[in-house]
């Protein structure tokens, strides 16, 4: 496993990084089509110890709280009918033509030398199977059918060179072979229809069907030990702290693989390589999540109205014809956000970002502003600055902060010398992102636009000359509020709003260079499913906040982590 600082043309970012993981799936699309898959794991350790400790909630409020850094064969013995008798006599009257009719076997290998290595040796296709396996198959199971019309010397012969034949890693539908009654008489039916056939034409019709056969039983071997391959890496996932969200119809099945007119709800594993590095799982996550953050705060729905929820309402945020985008200091002290701790006293939700406040700005006392949504949706300083660093460096200079929200990420993106278009729909917290940048001194390299990003997206569409060369979009949507974790899998598509699939769908026509913020327990299966689409590779990084996973960032196109990638063998 490589850092970041390891790897060619990477450099090092400013928090240590490491590649937990690499994979590469191949999938069955829901159109029968197949799809190529492949990205990497990876933890960013960020730490802001001391933006949080300044940000302490009073001793008298709550002194237990302490802030703990926790890292801590036709078968001679079957019913012989009266044709069978006369087929295999008049075969018996050509000199040995049972045996005649082979070709000669020649090895390279001393096949006495020949080792079996511990494990199982994975073929990578039926033709690689087939290759070192078919003068075995089709030989031995000719000797079963016919070695009683070969002399007994050339009995022996075959019987001995197809011992040196037998492949090391026979798959296990073969390694009885002669007790498979798949391989026995193969040719009965062929000979019962033809009693003048030829050993060639029998030989001939014997390897087709021995090959069939083992095609068949190659899928079924394969399957299985791809759907215990991938439950493995599911398995492994889980315990890196991420949500796999893979269902079982996604696994592996041979009826599924085999028949390409089979409807599919979702795309279907159709092979998987990764390596996933362990360490990790064991380290920081497992049964509980270790929380090392002040909140002590429970969530609650998000739907439900708190009393300063509605006290905002009645607060003159105005209707849109009242709409001001410059900040009132008179009349919107309400989102001072160095007040906010008298206004959230009862709301819980809240409450706890503001015990956590300079964590999110460590400018907050500066002029800050924020209203309800802005407080648990903005990113966190330290994290935004990470983001911030992966995208830029990547020779990005303009960056569409498609979800800008109160500006915590199109702040960081302008720190680090990117030109910003920030669009938000709410005029409330895109006027608290510019006062806000104005603090960080960097509203001039930010283009505030008050519009739907969807809306922005289409018009750019249809008029090219409207649209600026963008070089990366960065998206963080809402993600239905602070209950977002209450399942244990958040799923893209109905968890954030609007749907998160849809956004990528319009972020890939700006861009393919995509940074997406979502829950930590987003699902990885979906995510997936986003790079097909992109074509793109992809990373999942995530962001451990003082050894805490708080969320992840998903890379596509160039943003993603590049590493010699995994041989695609299918
Ligand atoms: P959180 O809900 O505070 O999780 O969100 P945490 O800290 O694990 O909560 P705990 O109660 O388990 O301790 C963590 C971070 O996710 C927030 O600080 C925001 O940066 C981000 N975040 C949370 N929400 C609800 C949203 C959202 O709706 N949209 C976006 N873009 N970010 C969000
Ligand atoms: N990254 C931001 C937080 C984003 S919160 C920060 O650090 O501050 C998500 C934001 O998306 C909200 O402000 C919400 O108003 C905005 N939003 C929701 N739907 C939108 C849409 N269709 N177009 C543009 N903005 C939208």
């Amino acid at each position: 496993m490589a850092s970041s600082s390891e790897s060619a043309g990477e450099g090092d970012y400013q928090w240590p990084w490491y590649q937990m993981g690499h994979f590469g799936i191949n999938f069955i699309q829901t159109d029968g089509s197949k799809a190529y898959v492949e990205g990497d794991f990876s933890r960013a350790y960020i730490k802001d110890y001391e933006l949080l400790r300044a940000s302490k909630r009073p001793r008298e409020a709550k002194p237990e709280e302490q802030l703990q850094a926790t890292m801590s064969g036709i078968s001679l013995e079957q019913n012989e009918t009266a044709e069978d008798c006369d087929s295999n006599e008049k075969l018996l009257e050509e000199k040995d033509s049972a045996y005649e009719v082979l070709p000669k076997w020649t090895s390279d290998k001393k096949k006495s030398k020949k080792k079996k290595q511990k494990g199982r040796y994975n073929y990578h296709s039926f033709n690689e199977y087939w290759d070192v396996s078919y003068f075995w198959l089709t030989q031995l199971t000719w000797l079963n059918d016919f070695g009683d019309q070969m002399t007994e010397e050339n009995r022996k012969e075959l019987t001995k060179k197809c011992d040196e034949m037998k492949p090391i890693y026979p798959i296990d539908q073969h390694e009885n072979l002669l007790e498979n009654v798949d391989y026995q008489n193969i040719t009965k039916k062929m000979i019962d229809n033809n009693p003048e056939a030829t050993y060639e034409e029998i030989y001939s019709e014997h390897c087709e069907l021995v090959k069939k056969q083992a095609e068949i039983d190659y899928h079924v071997f394969q399957t299985k030990s791809v759907t215990r391959r991938c439950k493995d890496m599911i398995a492994r996932v889980k315990r890196l702290g991420y949500a796999p969200g893979f269902e079982d119809n996604q696994l592996p099945s041979f009826y599924n693989l085999e028949d390409q007119n089979l409807k599919r709800e979702k795309p279907v594993i159709r092979d998987v390589r990764y390596t996933i590095d362990d360490l990790y799982a064991k380290k920081f996550c497992g049964a509980g999540d270790e929380k090392t953050d002040e909140s002590t705060a429970s969530t609650s729905d998000s739907n439900s109205l708190t009393e300063s929820q509605s006290q905002m309402e009645l607060v003159p945020n105005g209707s849109k014809s009242e709409i001001r985008f410059n900040f009132d200091p008179e009349t919107e002290q309400h989102l001072v956000a160095s007040n906010a701790e008298k206004l959230y006293a009862n709301d819980p939700e809240i409450s706890k970002y503001y015990y956590q406040r300079y964590r999110l700005f460590s400018r907050l006392d500066e002029g800050i502003i924020m209203d309800r949504e802005g407080w648990f949706s903005v990113t966190p300083e330290a994290i935004a600055e990470h983001i911030a660093d992966r995208v830029v460096r990547n020779n990005v200079s303009v960056v569409v902060d498609a979800f800008t929200g109160v500006g915590g990420n199109a702040i960081q993106f302008a720190l680090r010398g990117a030109h910003v278009i920030a669009i938000d729909m709410d005029p409330v917290r895109l006027k608290c992102a510019r006062e806000n940048a104005r603090v960080y001194g960097v509203e001039n390299y930010i283009d505030f636009i008050c519009a739907d990003f969807f809306d922005v997206a289409a018009t750019w569409a249809v008029d090219k000359k409207l649209a600026p060369k963008v070089d990366a979009v960065f998206l963080s949507p809402p993600w239905g509020g602070p209950s977002y974790l209450k399942a244990k899998e958040f799923d893209l598509a109905t968890g954030c709003c609007p749907n998160g699939v849809d956004i990528f769908d319009v972020s890939l026509k700006i861009s393919p260079n995509i940074a997406y913020f979502l829950p930590r327990n987003t699902k990885v299966s979906q995510l997936t499913e986003l790079a097909i689409k992109a074509k793109s590779r992809m990373e999942i990084e995530q962001s451990s906040l003082n050894s805490k996973i708080k969320t992840i960032t998903v890379y596509y196109g160039k943003l993603a982590y590049h590493e010699k990638s995994p041989k695609n063998d299918n």
